[in-house]
């Protein structure tokens, strides 16, 4: 069968490519190796930060204007709740990497925010006991969005819109104007990957390292109220980084930012051990001494990281893929969504994505 564009991978980012493109007019076909937002990638978990006043550069900054606005017509055009605008904090010491960056992309872009020390963060935030020398950066916009709504809604808008979508049928090769699976072979005008975790399996040709992080989502019943608290990033002096997220369905979840095991999908280990449970109800009990009360449950995902951390978007003739989203990619599914049919469709984005362009991780090109 024919198709104008095949996209492989319906994820956060290939649910919300399928979608735009689909919207646009073309016949679409999406492929997914999975069911419909299942939890063994990267789009699981039940919440995702998202904020605007972005530590890892400014330039992403436009994007998230961008997606703010789209998280909003999602919602609309869907009917489901998928962004919860808690508010965002940042702490860390005047210096540290996150509150730096931070600042940097509030004054570059005007961005709402407020400056709090110490103790106007402990009267603010009775849940949070910083050091004398942290501040925090509060963000009213920020909060997080619900990865699985995002892509049931997603695949829904996709469906509705004429995307023909098949799930558990995993792609077996590809190249540009035909994609082979598990139980057929298609003719596609146009090729779009978001692989996810599976990056170094299905874009090989692409001649970038890509390096799979395994990660921990903690769960707990907390002691102290964290109904409508901020989410939170804390870049500790100690280098013991985590973030987290108000009480939703049920409990507050937590986890470290990064320094997990190198892995792949095939070799992660799903299970989570009492040790990793101990180190993270350790690194919080000074900082938020009533979050970790009774430990409810804990899932692995992926994050899938690049050499600097930024992002892989690019076309090249027919083909045009979005990777390496390296543990903040989600907050910009919308935008990526429409960037990657501007790329498909135009051949060009009014978006800026120098910073993505993958020709930077290639040595010597
Ligand atoms: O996406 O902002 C983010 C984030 C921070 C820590 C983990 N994810």
């Amino acid at each position: 069968m024919t198709y104008d564009v095949v996209v492989i991978g319906l994820g956060g980012m290939g649910s919300a490519a399928a979608y735009r493109l689909a919207q646009r007019g073309k016949r679409v076909l999406g492929l997914e190796k999975f069911t419909p937002a299942h939890a063994r990638g990267s789009s699981h978990g039940g919440s995702r930060i998202t904020r605007q006043a972005y530590f890892e550069d400014p330039a992403y900054v436009p994007l998230l204007l961008r997606a703010h606005e789209m998280w909003d017509q999602i919602e609309c055009d869907s009917g489901e709740r998928i962004f919860h605008r808690v508010g965002g904090l940042i702490v860390g010491g005047q210096d540290s990497g996150a509150i730096t960056g931070s600042r940097a992309s509030v004054e570059q872009f005007g961005l709402t925010h407020e400056l709090l020390d110490a103790s106007q963060l402990r009267r603010r935030f009775p849940a949070l006991r910083p050091a004398d020398d942290e501040i925090g950066l509060y963000e009213p916009g920020a909060g997080f969005v619900v990865p699985e709504t995002s892509v049931w809604g997603h695949l829904a808008l996709a469906a509705r819109a004429g995307a023909e979508l098949r799930f558990e049928e995993p792609v077996t090769h590809w190249e540009a104007g035909k994609v082979t699976t598990t139980r057929g072979a298609y003719e596609a005008g146009h090729v779009v990957v978001c692989p996810g975790p599976w990056a170094p399996e299905l874009l090989g040709g692409l001649r970038i390292p890509f390096e799979i992080e395994r990660q921990v989502q903690f769960y707990f019943d907390p002691h102290d109220d964290f109904r409508d608290h901020p989410i939170y990033i804390w870049d500790r002096a100690d280098g013991t980084n985590f973030y987290g997220f108000p009480e939703h369905d049920g409990a507050v979840k937590v986890a470290f930012h990064h320094g997990g095991e190198i892995c792949t999908p095939e070799t992660i280990d799903r299970t989570v051990h009492a040790h990793e449970v101990e180190a993270i109800v350790r690194a919080t009990r000074s900082p938020m001494p009533g979050l970790a009360g009774t430990f409810r449950r804990a899932t692995t995902c992926m994050y899938t990281n690049t050499a600097d951390r930024h992002f892989v978007i690019a076309r090249e003739n027919d083909v045009t893929v979005a990777c390496g989203f390296s543990g903040h990619g989600f907050k910009f599914v919308p935008v990526v969504g429409e960037i990657l049919a501007d790329l498909v469709i135009d051949g060009a984005t009014r978006h800026p994505i120098g910073l993505f362009d993958p020709a930077r991780l290639r040595g010597g090109e």
